[in-house]
């Protein structure tokens, strides 16, 4: 069996972005792949976040896959920090990363420009996420469209460090979904749906309740026009809220198109609305159901046990292909 692997930064709340551009995916593929999931926190503090409400959202995280419909008999779930074993290969992959090809990495140039002070972990994260991935190595990695640059640098790495020490990783394969690939934020939606947005305006979180999820959709920018259809460049509120559907419906675009052809933007924005509402109040109520419970303790438990076995077999293979320690 083929393995996949994925994780979600506990940056913020997870959103409808979160679950439409990864979560639900891993979901379609859970049957199919052997299945890797986690919660990235190392990489959630690339830049600040209070220690306390980061551990508390490392969990919410962990309920919050689940009850959306990862099936803890089907994926190993764990917890990155738990594993030493990441930032050990990490550096070994630095070692092996030119500066030049780190800088290339649109995201880092994205998100620097939102911070006061830059970090050099926020610099060095993708090498960390190539380490995420190729200490276990996975054969495909489902990302949003803004995290394919991250697995190429994964297999750019990986396919050096194989030439020049033989054979080593499994050169990795991002899995980039068709629909629902880039949810955008509904306040501005040039933008991507993130967890971390200053105003949260425009995201949808996992754990919003009903009146303000109504709130958020009914009030998502659109355009002049009152015509419902699929423009990205011209209409990218009403093509945002046509994905949204679409892949909640698990329907084509096509078809939502057609669904909607008759309708004004309140009664779109309103059949949106009544879907999310409907789709995450399924979620919420497994979520409240899990979030206290032993189980999830069992559950990383077994990801830290399952996972460390795995990594430490890589990891020694690295250091002694590189010349390091007595393996
Ligand atoms: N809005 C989105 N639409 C589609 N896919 C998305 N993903 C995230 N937001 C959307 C995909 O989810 C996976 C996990 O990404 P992540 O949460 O680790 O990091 P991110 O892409 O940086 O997500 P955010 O929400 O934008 O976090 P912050 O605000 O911290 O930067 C990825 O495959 C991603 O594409």
């Amino acid at each position: 069996m083929k393995r996949i692997l994925t994780g979600l930064q506990p940056s913020g709340e997870l959103t409808l972005g979160s679950l439409i551009g990864s979560i639900g995916q891993m979901v379609m593929y859970q049957n199919e792949y052997e299945s890797f999931i986690f919660v990235p926190d190392m990489h959630a503090i690339t830049v600040k976040q209070d220690p306390k409400l980061l551990k508390e959202r490392v969990i919410k995280n962990v309920a919050l896959y689940i009850a959306c419909g990862l099936d803890p008999s089907k994926n190993v779930i764990y917890i990155q920090s738990e594993n030493l074993y990441h930032a050990n290969l990490s550096w070994v992959l630095e070692c092996n990363t030119y500066i030049g090809e780190a800088s290339r990495m649109t995201q880092f140039k994205d998100k620097s420009k939102k911070q006061d002070n830059v970090t050099v972990g926020l610099f060095t994260y993708p090498i960390l996420m190539a380490a995420d991935i190729l200490l276990y190595d996975a054969d495909y990695v489902p990302v949003g469209v803004d995290q394919k640059q991250h697995v190429e640098l994964a297999r750019d790495i990986s396919e050096r460090f194989n030439k020049t020490y033989g054979n080593t990783f499994k050169i990795p394969e991002p899995l980039i979904p068709e629909v629902g690939a880039k949810i955008m934020d509904l306040s501005d939606p040039t933008r991507k749906m993130s967890k971390s947005d200053v105003t949260g305006k425009g995201v949808i979180y996992l754990l919003d309740d009903e009146k303000t999820i109504r709130k958020k959709i009914m009030s998502a920018v659109t355009d002049s026009e009152s015509k419902v259809y699929y423009d990205l460049v011209n209409k990218p509120g009403i093509s945002n809220l046509l994905t949204i559907y679409s892949s909640l419906k698990e329907i084509s675009i096509k078809e939502t198109e057609e669904h909607f052809k008759d309708c004004n933007y309140g009664n779109l924005k309103k059949e949106v609305a009544d879907l999310v509402v409907e789709k995450l109040s399924i979620i919420q109520e497994k979520y409240n159901n899990l979030i206290n419970s032993e189980e999830l303790d069992k559950i990383l438990d077994n990801g830290k046990d399952v996972t460390n076995v795995i990594a430490k077999k890589k990891l020694e293979e690295v250091f002694n292909k590189v010349g390091l320690g007595r393996y």
